[in-house]
């Protein structure tokens, strides 16, 4: 998953420990080194099975110099970091990652990594990877909340709306939660918004008879505000917990699609609005999710095809753009294929070797 991110990522610490590896100019440098050998030495004494310790004995670089943190000497310098942070940052928009979001994440690294003196004592190569991690868990994990908790702490029903363009996954989505919800303890009834595309009845119909979930629909061309208010009732009448409304596909430039949003925002008052889009859209998803956002405003994030090849830039991109957290990911076409959206899970993946 996101293998596109995770090699750039892995990359930019190979290129951190390139340049700090190279042969040091001028006495302070010089001393420096000589400096660094006790300190690996005691840490060698230390800490005798540590593989930073081994790395710190082996060579020059950033290992010898994550030695010297233990005397409490500056790591890395800004200059040591200008290449490779500004080919991190090229490569981070090559991989689907928001201008802003690029930017942000580099100056973090740059902030953590510069002139930072340590105590403790690391492998340069933990105190690199510990930068990007935090950076990372930083954006991505702009407004995060537990969406279990949320359902749990909620009055019931609770009413979730799923928006977004064409074809992105948001029926599908809509069938996997409601089996989800199941799992976790919590009835769902589903309601068919999308009143506008042929065949929708029928597509979200067999994904409730192979879930048994109870399905409400409207005729083709009803209004999707009405659907979801029936769905509601029916869920007040039969003490269901969560109400899931599906809606067409649509752009947030078609203006009556867009106006029926706001007829569901003001005749249901839903309790969430979910933007769905593919992570294989790249940075159109990320821009989608802003738009949208603006348009009507949303709570949260599923992105769907999160097993399919993509860069992963719209995984990281999302959260911080908008301010709302991406909560599940779609990792496939079976109802069991959507998993919670967990930052730090994420960041170790995207950090694993
Ligand atoms: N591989 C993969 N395919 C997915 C995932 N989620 C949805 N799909 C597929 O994407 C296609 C479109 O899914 P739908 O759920 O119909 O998308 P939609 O957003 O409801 O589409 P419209 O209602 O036409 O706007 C289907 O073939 C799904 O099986 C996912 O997480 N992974
Ligand atoms: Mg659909």
């Amino acid at each position: 998953m996101f293998d596109g991110l995770k090699d750039k990522l892995g990359q930019f610490k190979d290129d951190v420990e390139e340049q700090a590896e190279e042969p040091a100019e001028g006495d302070d440098e010089a001393e420096a080194d000589t400096e660094a050998e006790p300190a690996a030495e005691a840490v060698t004494e230390s800490e005798p099975d540590t593989a930073e310790a081994e790395s710190a004995e082996d060579g020059p670089g950033l290992a010898k110099k994550a030695a010297l943190a233990a005397t409490g000497k500056t790591i890395i310098t800004e200059a040591e970091l200008e290449a490779p942070l500004e080919q991190l940052e090229l490569e981070l928009l090559q991989g689907d990652v928001e201008m802003t979001v690029a930017r942000e994440i580099t100056d973090r690294i740059r902030e953590q990594l510069v002139g930072e003196t340590r105590k403790q004592v690391e492998s340069g190569e933990q105190v690199v990877e510990r930068a990007i991690a935090e950076a990372l868990r930083d954006v991505i994990s702009v407004g995060q909340f537990d969406f279990e908790q949320r359902i749990a702490g909620a009055d019931k029903p609770v009413v979730i709306v799923f928006t977004g363009v064409n074809g992105v996954g948001k029926t599908t989505s809509i069938a996997k939660l409601s089996q989800w919800l199941e799992t976790h303890g919590y009835s769902s009834v589903l309601a068919n918004g999308d009143t506008y595309r042929a065949g929708a009845n029928e597509q979200i119909e067999e994904h409730a008879d192979v879930l048994d979930k109870r399905i409400i629909t409207h005729e083709q061309g009803g209004d999707p505000a009405a659907v979801i208010y029936d769905a509601v009732e029916y869920a007040e009448a039969n003490d269901v917990d969560v109400v899931l409304g599906d809606t067409a596909g649509r752009l947030h430039t078609s203006n009556d699609l867009m106006a029926q949003l706001e007829k569901i925002d003001r005749v249901v008052d839903p309790d969430m609005t979910l933007f769905v889009d593919e992570a294989v859209a790249g940075q159109d998803a990320t821009n989608r999710a802003k738009e949208f956002n603006d348009a009507a405003e949303i709570d949260g994030a599923i992105l769907t095809k999160a097993d399919a090849d993509s860069q992963g830039g719209a995984a990281i991109s999302i959260a911080h753009v908008t301010g709302k957290p991406i909560l599940f990911l779609g990792t496939g076409q079976g109802y069991a294929d959507l998993e919670e959206f967990d930052p730090d899970e994420i960041v170790s993946r995207l950090l694993e070797e």
